[in-house]
């Protein structure tokens, strides 16, 4: 059997692995038959432990960071150099799909395992890192685990209440973490030679192109905001069509313009992912609703011209129809590129493993768009089936790509320097 074959047969044996260990981690969920795991919940705790054993399984040193980061080591043999750090989030959105995080942990986590069985060890230290808290499902603050690392963590965030009305500090302190050491948890430029991300596409390219790997060339900027709609309740049968002041049709006229204004530009989507209107009842006006608003682009300068016409027409609708407002805006964060000599040398890898590279913008958002303050920044992005969909239980991908994306992964750790090429 030549080094190739044992390979591929390595990487097959290693593909399953790691499907198999996703099913797993995708048993720690809040809600027995969907996949929803939000952070510092039993569930989220629960996976934070699991991974943590496979991590040590795997011959890395294990820590907790102060905001519920699980980051394992494996020691280099030069004690000076940076570190080369990959990993991905452990917490989902609601009923959403298994693969989107985990893939990033687990895969790094299988290939450290490798060649811990194999004594191989490189110069620099290799930091597989889980993130606590990317979606900022419970909590509305998203890539919590990211920034705390980076040293861009939003104190304020801490003061944010769940559904429940629990703080994230309560839910910190309540899982044994300490907010007060957060700042501990911070990096500085220079502690990481590069930083790279595996995750799925999350998108349909890869899919309808017939290629199970791509190369991100840019992390997509993304604005989100909370409107609330205050308006008239009222007697659903005795107020006339022109009299009312309806928050849902004002929230509908401006959902419908925002799809209207995203058709505008390739590239620019728009999406209005919560619409509620508490307490309300079949036979009342709704006089208060609340909706969520993210607009994304590759491009910054389309993003914001579309979120200026976006809240210049929530004014006039909002007006017209006698309706009270407030936007939040509770996230905005720009467009990041990739390093290009990174790209590089996983286009090299792609290739050494007989894959045709192909680069591709990522539409949504990852932790590496925050790590990238302070580390060169790539992504490999690895073929989605069922049409591409995620954020959906219906997502899905295969051993055999995991296979390839961890023949991929490793080529390019075992082909590491950490200087830039000159
Ligand atoms: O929303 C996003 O883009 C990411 O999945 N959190
Ligand atoms: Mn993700
Ligand atoms: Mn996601």
């Amino acid at each position: 059997m030549t080094k190739t074959d044992r390979d591929t047969r390595n990487y097959s044996v290693l593909g399953h692995e790691i499907m198999t260990r996703i099913e797993t981690l995708a048993s720690h969920t809040e809600q027995e038959g969907e996949m929803t795991r939000t952070y510092m919940t039993a569930a989220h705790r629960g996976a934070a432990s699991q991974i943590a054993s496979w991590m040590s399984e795997a011959g890395m040193a294990v820590r907790e960071d102060a905001v519920g980061n699980v980051i394992g080591r494996y020691e280099g043999t030069d004690p000076g150099s940076a570190i080369l750090m990959t990993g991905s989030h452990f917490d989902t959105v609601r009923d959403g799909g298994k693969y989107d995080g985990p893939l990033g942990i687990l895969l790094p986590i299988a290939c450290v395992a490798e060649w811990n069985r194999q004594g191989k060890r490189f110069p620099f230290p290799i930091e597989v890192v889980a993130f606590c808290e990317e979606e900022g499902v419970r909590f509305k603050a998203p890539l919590l685990g990211s920034r705390a690392i980076a040293g861009s963590f939003d104190k304020s965030v801490l003061e944010n209440v769940d559904d429940q009305g629990v703080t994230m500090r309560e839910a910190m302190i309540s899982a044994g973490l300490d907010p007060t050491q957060l700042d501990a948890a911070a990096m500085s430029k220079g502690d990481i030679a590069a930083y790279l991300e595996v995750h799925i596409e999350q998108g349909p390219v890869l899919l309808e192109e017939n290629r199970g790997l791509g190369v991100v060339t840019a992390i997509s900027g993304s604005s989100r905001f909370m409107l609330e709609l205050q308006g008239v309740a009222g007697h659903a049968g005795t107020v006339p069509m022109a009299s009312r002041n309806d928050t849902v049709m004002a929230g509908a006229e401006i959902a419908l313009y925002i799809e209207k204004r995203c058709n505008e530009s390739p590239g620019l989507v728009g999406t209005v992912g919560q619409f509620n209107v508490p307490n309300g009842a079949g036979n009342v006006i709704p006089g208060h609703a609340v909706m969520s608003i993210d607009i994304r682009a590759g491009e910054d300068s389309i993003r914001r011209s579309a979120v200026d016409d976006i809240q210049a027409e929530i004014d006039s609708i909002c007006t017209r129809r006698g309706i009270r407002k407030s936007l939040e805006k509770t996230y905005e964060a720009a467009s990041v590129a990739c390093a290009s000599w990174l790209q590089q040398s996983l286009e090299e890898s792609m290739e050494r493993h007989g894959c045709t590279p192909r680069r591709l913008p990522s539409g949504a958002g990852h932790d590496g768009m925050i790590i990238a303050d302070i580390a060169p920044m790539a992504m490999l992005f690895v073929r989605c089936g069922n049409g591409g969909i995620s954020h959906n239980p219906g997502e899905t991908m295969s051993a055999e790509d995991a296979a390839l994306a961890s023949q991929v992964f490793a080529d390019f750790v075992e082909n590491f320097s950490a200087t830039e090429p000159v």
